[in-house]
């Protein structure tokens, strides 16, 4: 565990050429380190506190000025990590920055640690466990849909549900223990079948936040969308059309992509992984083969498969292919996952378009990359799957971090033995056991009790400067 009493001190902005550039210093020996090193029309201590003061930024043993700029002094508790805060406003300029923050490091203040100001928020109370692992996802978020959940759990919504959760167990665990202590007294205010209502109902929604995480990783990490297809049916030119630049070589020979090719896109605030894919087809020589082999993986782990074939593309063929496909994927998810694209629209005459465009129907999309039309059309048919992937009101309860998985999984389990226990009528000493250890997970999770190897866990992950 890092040590809490000293002054710790960071660049907080990136180190590139940028307008302005923040140092941030924060313990208690804070502002009086600022103090000797900015130089304004009065001492720093006379200001009140979260006024900006304009300045100069010197070095005292050197006795030479290093830049002008605002200091703002944020005193504790009022503070992003509830200690006496000082941030200074320079010029972005790295290499003046590193000498501002040496500058500051030799007169008391240590270099931060990834991740200590917000570890330090933390201890002080300012935030609970969860809401300082979304501080990171925030600042990590590749989207619109990551960024809001990652802010609507800072503001606490998975805490609230978290301490919601923890009261109504905390209740009927009080019931039990009273039932045990004093079991002739009638002191219980909840029956058995509330206590198992309430049971019930805890687990539900536990067991809805662990499978939530599926969905946290695709909204971090991508939803998986793979274009898939006989070769030379314009797969890697639709990838580039897509991308808006010519990330895959495209050729009017059969077999041109070989490996997979990877890259993100997004569309309405959801982060999309596309995935071109080597041309699939009976007769490859032996590294196209293996190509597709990957290719057949990739199908196999999309969130949305891309069947793309040339207008011209014998009709029957198309089938087996869309059969052949369809059939490796599993489970429930098949459904409606694999769409069809027609590509190369812009080769048939307009009569032929239209009469294809009509036997399509909602079974697929005509397009042509080439002329770019139909585009659009597949990137709402991209939103749509992400629509049902991400269901509108689960914003801010999606979880992204397997620690809350796992520890959320651990409090479903726990509470699922007790359900039973209660049904079975086992004595409630065992009962009130498993609960007790369903209320430490809890507080685990939140942060309540705090473990030892809680920065090592989560704030070492962080950025330096957060
Ligand atoms: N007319 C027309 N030609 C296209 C269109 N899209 C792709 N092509 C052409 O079709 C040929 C194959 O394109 P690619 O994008 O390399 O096809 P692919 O499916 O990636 O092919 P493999 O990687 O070999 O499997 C190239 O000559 C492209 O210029 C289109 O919309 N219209
Ligand atoms: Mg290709």
């Amino acid at each position: 565990m890092l040590p809490t009493e000293d002054t710790i001190s960071a660049i907080v902005t990136p180190q590139f050429p940028s307008g302005i550039g923040i140092i941030r210093i924060s313990g208690r020996d804070s502002i009086s380190i600022a103090g000797k090193v900015f130089r304004s029309s009065k001492p720093l201590t006379e200001y009140e506190t979260h006024k900006a003061v304009f300045g100069t930024f010197s070095d005292p043993q050197k006795n030479t000025d290093i830049d002008e700029g605002l200091c703002l002094i944020m005193k504790g508790p009022n503070s992003y990590t509830g200690e006496d805060v000082v941030e200074f406003n320079l010029h972005g300029s790295p290499i003046l920055l590193r000498e501002a923050l040496g500058v500051i490091s030799r007169e008391g203040a240590r270099l931060a640690e990834p991740g200590e100001f917000t570890f330090r928020a933390y201890m002080n109370g300012k935030m609970s466990l969860t809401q300082s692992e979304a501080v990171n996802d925030l600042i990590l978020a590749r989207s619109e849909a990551g960024m809001r959940n990652a802010f609507l759990q800072m503001k606490g919504s998975l805490q609230d549900r978290f301490i919601y959760l923890r009261n109504n167990i905390f209740e009927v665990l009080s019931n039990f223990e009273a039932d045990i202590e004093f079991p002739e007294e009638g002191l219980n205010t909840i029956t058995r079948h509330e206590a198992l209502e309430r049971l019930d109902s805890a687990r539900a929604e536990l067991v809805e936040l662990a499978d939530s995480y599926s969905l946290g990783r695709k909204i971090e990490e991508g939803i998986r969308i793979v274009i898939c297809g006989p070769p030379n049916s314009g797969k890697s030119t639709l990838l580039n059309s897509l991308l808006n630049k010519d990330r895959a070589l495209v050729h009017d020979t059969p077999g041109t992509t070989r490996d997979i090719i990877e890259d993100f896109i997004e569309i309405n605030g959801a982060m999309i992984r596309l995935v071109d894919t080597a041309g699939i087809r009976d007769d490859a020589e032996e590294i196209e083969e293996q190509g597709i082999r990957k290719t057949y993986q990739s199908i196999k782990d999309a969130d949305l498969v891309l069947l793309v074939q040339s207008v011209d593309f014998s009709e029957d063929e198309a089938k087996i292919l869309y059969k052949h496909i369809t059939g490796l994927i599993t489970g429930s998810k098949s459904e409606g996952i694999v769409t069809r694209i027609y590509s190369k629209g812009d080769i048939l005459d307009p009569g032929r378009k239209q009469e294809l465009s009509d036997s399509i129907g909602k079974t697929g999309l005509l397009i042509s990359a080439k002329e770019d039309w139909g585009i659009s059309e597949l990137e709402e048919v991209f939103s749509r799957t992400f629509e049902t992937l991400n269901p509108a009101d689960a914003d801010g309860r999606i979880i992204t971090s397997l620690r809350q998985k796992q520890l959320i999984e651990s409090c479903s389990a726990l509470i699922l033995r007790a359900i039973e226990g209660t049904e079975r009528k086992t004595p409630l000493e065992y009962i009130a056991v498993d609960l007790n250890e369903v209320l430490d997970s809890l507080d685990q999770l939140t942060g309540l009790k705090p473990t030892d190897d809680v920065y090592d866990l989560i704030f070492s992950r962080f950025c330096v400067g957060k």
